[in-house]
């Protein structure tokens, strides 16, 4: 089964585009499919839905259980996709990989396997400002159990960390250093490997959320230093319903089980039970196999592309995006960090974020609006929701273009009607 990008050799955007099916079709009659909404979840290649298609017809059985030819078949292919995780994300062994539903999950995961044990009254989780709620609202919970405090590292106007406050926030109480790697909102993306050394130096652990850099740029998780690294298969190109944590060794030996049940045992008595070995003492129950199946075969796909060649491009992307919004009369992009990825957030004086999206899906335009699960940012930037184009390496300056077309029609259409 051919699994590759048909250009492996050139990176060519309208050769890839022919891998995702999805993108040939129209979304109203005379109305192709504009595909900017890939920082909420990201289209699927044949390459991942022919592994997932496979998987079902010609091998499912449960895995790490019965020992006929079907179950070692997906065993074999699951443990596979881990591995390809692994090596993809460099972490250190595979031992510290497990499979969560995505980084909401593997965030909790943090929460309640290290965090019950690892903070206590009195101590501090340090956050940022820009965090999506998934990296707050874990952290709230533990602090309400534990008695510890959360501590914000301020963001500026221009959506970049304030890392100066960090001489104030990092001291001996400080926990846990819990960061998005790049904002769903502003685009920022943040110097991981900066804050993460800061944070080791007053003891703390570190918690990278990989969900929209993991995707986008090459992330090394050893080379960033991080204890704990959280990211989404969906926004990868991988299926919905799978992610993965990694943590380091030292912090996997210290995380108690989450859930129970079968598969994260080692033995079971009526009172009592002793837990498997990592990475299964974390993965109780059924998982999703073919979810992690199609992890790995999007892994494979885009790893053949080449991370650094998705970088470049998007980057390039990026650029163009934001010079040709900034022609939109009324439109204010939020986010001007210097280093920055495809996610761009703007508002537009005509009209709300709502209206903005409801008028581009007529013109087969997917862009997101709304709060982009970050209140506290939103309050902060004095706005009620924004409006977000997320480029992604099969996004081409057409699709640029067409967003801005219909945003010049916002502009005329709302801007008309309030005159
Ligand atoms: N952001 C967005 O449209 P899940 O839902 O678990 O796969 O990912 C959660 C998550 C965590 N951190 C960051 C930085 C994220 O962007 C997301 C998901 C989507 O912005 C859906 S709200």
């Amino acid at each position: 089964m051919p699994n590759g990008p048909s250009s492996v050799q050139a990176f060519d955007p309208r050769v890839i585009r022919r891998d995702f099916p999805i993108l040939g079709r129209e979304v109203y009659p005379g109305k192709p499919l504009v595909y900017l909404d890939n920082a909420a979840t990201t289209q699927k290649p044949t390459a991942v839905l022919d592994a997932l298609d496979t998987y079902y017809r010609e091998i499912n059985a449960n895995v790490h259980r019965a020992i006929h030819r079907l179950a070692e078949m997906a065993t074999d292919a699951y443990e596979a996709a881990r591995s390809k995780a692994a090596k993809f994300i460099h972490a250190p062994n595979e031992r510290g990989v497990i499979y969560t539903r995505g980084t909401t999950e593997a965030i909790n995961l943090v929460a309640h396997a290290w965090g019950l044990r690892h903070v206590g009254a009195g101590d501090t989780i340090l956050l940022t400002e820009m965090e999506h709620h998934s990296n707050l609202v874990p952290w709230q919970l533990l602090a309400a159990r534990t008695g510890a405090k959360l501590a914000f590292i301020p963001v500026s106007e221009s959506g970049e960390l304030d890392l100066a406050s960090l001489d104030r926030l990092l001291d001996a109480r400080v926990k846990l250093v819990a960061f998005t790697h790049m904002s769903n909102v502003l685009g920022t993306v943040n110097p991981a490997r900066e804050i993460a050394s800061r944070a080791h130096a007053v003891g703390a652990r570190v918690l990278l959320d990989g969900a929209q850099s993991v995707p986008h740029m090459p992330v090394d998780m050893q080379a960033l230093d991080c204890d704990f690294l959280a990211f989404s298969g969906h926004k990868l190109c991988g299926p919905t319903g799978i992610g993965i944590l990694a943590a380091k060794p030292d912090r996997i030996e210290e995380m108690e089980p989450f859930l129970g049940g079968g598969e994260m045992i080692s033995k079971v008595a009526l009172d009592h039970s002793t837990w498997a070995e990592p990475p299964h003492k974390f993965e109780a129950g059924t998982p999703d196999i073919s979810g992690a199946i199609g992890l790995g075969a999007a892994i494979e796909y885009i790893e053949r592309i080449g991370m650094d060649a998705i970088q470049a491009y998007e980057r390039d992307l990026a650029a163009y995006a934001m010079a040709q919004l900034d022609t939109v009369p009324g439109l204010v992009i939020h986010g001007r960090a210097a280093e920055r990825g495809a996610a761009i957030s703007f508002s537009m004086a005509a009209a709300h974020p709502h209206d903005v999206a409801h008028f581009v899906d007529r013109d087969g335009i997917a862009i997101r609006a709304g709060h982009m699960c970050a209140q506290p940012l939103m309050r902060k930037r004095g706005v009620p929701a924004l409006s977000r184009a997320s480029l992604y390496f099969y996004n081409t300056r057409e699709d640029v273009d067409a967003l801005v077309r219909s945003l010049r029609g916002v502009q005329e259409f709302f801007g008309r009607a309030a005159r």
